[in-house]
């Protein structure tokens, strides 16, 4: 697989400080792919410096001109669509055809809707007797998980660039070689040196260097919750901006009037796509009781379809796939019934795990509680509404989630969940729509204009 042996800091390729490098895996075959350098500190310290370097400029740049190299930046994007997408497959392991729609077409899809916003957004507005302007944050450090090697990213550095800041990204080390190709887009679209930097390395050298770095304002952050505590804390004592998009254990309530075969059968799919690896995945399904058996047979039926090697990837790596066997062990351990999977190897090479299905999961149980980031559901049933309520609202997360049922019915429950997205009867995905968590889930919002919101602070004028 193509690689480059630099980093990418004020507009080019640049060798690293340091001799150390990254083995890129791919988790399909378990084989070496590529190698990336393995960023230090002195790395970071020059991304920050070509970043803070670049601010000035950047930040006076019209917004309809930002908006057009985003514009742009979306087209090298979108000619790379097809070598997005084998990249993904090589180095997350992700199934050809959800490369292709997903990990590629989604992205792309995003960084248009920023080519617009930055374009259109209202930059300045009059209140009372003051004008109020929206300006950059500054400098932006974004560091991301693996799950989504593009989207994460393009989450970040597209609302980021059309605020006016200026980036510096450190990508997860199972996933750099995607990240490498955003920054030969970047490179080709034209946006001016220094706006984009690149660092790859390990998370706690270059991305704590980078998270602790004191020239940068806003600390972009997307993954475990324990990490995330700890870029709060750091961002926290250093009175900086900080996004936080952590982990989720979404709840998918299926309600009486629900059609009960789309809604089991969907929420399956929901959480096997990407096996399971997926911060929204609506892990825990809940089902009235008197349908509760129905609904058993139905998700085993629509989880028989996830063939492990080929409807359904491998996880990303070998930490990956130990931890969600061992909350399937877990499961079992603690009475769940085991409808389908298991904690077994369903092949000999390769991080994959059997599509599960657990059934008489109780809301305390470990699997009810924690996020699995796997291709793993558990069935609850409830006796009425407030129990359904009070299941789906009883985790520390409030990420995502959904509801089925007569549409005034599931709106009204949907507004008394605490989870920043919900989708109605199946729902559509929104490149618009704000998303983030409620609770332990995060801090701030992500795509749309509120996404935009997060990298501008404002300054008042009064006359
Ligand atoms: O995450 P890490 P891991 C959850 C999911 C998963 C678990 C562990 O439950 O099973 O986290 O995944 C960088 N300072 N999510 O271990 O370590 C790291 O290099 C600064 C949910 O892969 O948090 C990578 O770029 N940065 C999730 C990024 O943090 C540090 C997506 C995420 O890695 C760092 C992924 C440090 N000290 C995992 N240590 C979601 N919300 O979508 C690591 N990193």
């Amino acid at each position: 697989m193509k690689a480059h042996d630099a980093m990418y800091i004020g507009g080019e390729w640049r060798p690293a400080a340091g001799p150390d490098t990254i083995a890129v895996l791919n988790p399909a075959d378990e084989q070496v792919i590529a190698h990336v350098p393995a960023g230090t500190a002195e790395d970071v310290d020059a991304a920050v410096r070509a970043a803070r370097a670049a601010l000035p400029g950047w930040a006076a740049t019209p917004p309809a001109e930002r908006g057009a190299r985003i514009a742009a930046l979306r087209d090298a994007l979108a000619a790379r669509a097809e070598e997005i997408a084998a990249t993904v497959t090589a180095e997350l392991g992700a199934p050809p055809q959800l490369a292709a729609a997903v990990h590629a077409g989604l992205p792309i899809a995003v960084a248009g809707t920023y080519a617009d916003l930055a374009a259109t957004h209202s930059f300045e507005e009059k209140v009372g007797n003051s004008t109020v302007y929206s300006e950059p944050v500054g400098v932006v450090a974004a560091i991301t998980p693996w799950n989504f090697p593009l989207h994460q990213v393009v989450a970040k550095v597209a609302p980021a660039l059309a605020a006016g800041c200026t980036t510096v990204l450190k990508p997860a080390e199972d996933t750099p070689l995607t990240a490498q190709l955003f920054a030969e887009a970047v490179h080709e679209a034209g946006l001016p040196a220094g706006v984009f930097n690149l660092v790859t390395g390990l998370g706690p050298v270059a991305g704590q260097a980078l998270a602790e770095h004191p020239d940068v304002d806003l600390v972009s952050f997307t993954g475990s919750t324990a990490v995330g505590r700890r870029i709060g804390a750091l961002a926290g004592g250093a009175v900086k901006r900080v996004a936080l998009e952590l982990g989720g254990k979404s709840a998918n309530v299926i309600l009486p009037s629900a059609d009960l075969a789309k809604a089991v059968s969907v929420g399956v799919a929901n959480v096997m796509s990407n096996s399971g690896q997926k911060c929204s995945a609506w892990t825990r399904m809940l089902i009235p009781a008197d349908r509760y058996e129905e609904a058993v047979a139905l998700a085993a039926e629509a989880v028989a379809k996830y063939v492990p090697g080929e409807r359904l990837g491998p996880l990303v790596n070998a930490k990956q796939r130990q931890r969600v066997r061992g909350y399937i062990e877990k499961g079992v351990e603690e009475g769940a019934r085991l409808v389908a999977g298991g904690p077994e190897a369903p092949l000999e090479t390769g991080y994959y795990v059997s599509p599960t299905v657990f059934a008489d999961v109780t809301p305390e149980m470990t699997i009810a509680q924690e996020e699995i980031f796997g291709p793993v559901v558990s069935l609850l049933r409830y006796e009425d509404e407030e129990e359904a309520l009070a299941i789906a609202n009883g985790t520390v997360y409030g990420l995502a989630g959904a509801v089925w049922g007569d549409p005034e019915e599931a709106v009204a429950f949907a507004r008394r969940m605490e989870a920043g997205q919900v989708d109605i009867n199946g729902g559509r995905f929104n490149p618009l729509a704000p998303f983030g968590g409620y609770k332990q889930s995060g801090v701030g919002r992500e795509l749309g204009a509120h996404g935009l919101t997060e990298y501008l602070q404002t300054k008042s004028l009064q006359f």
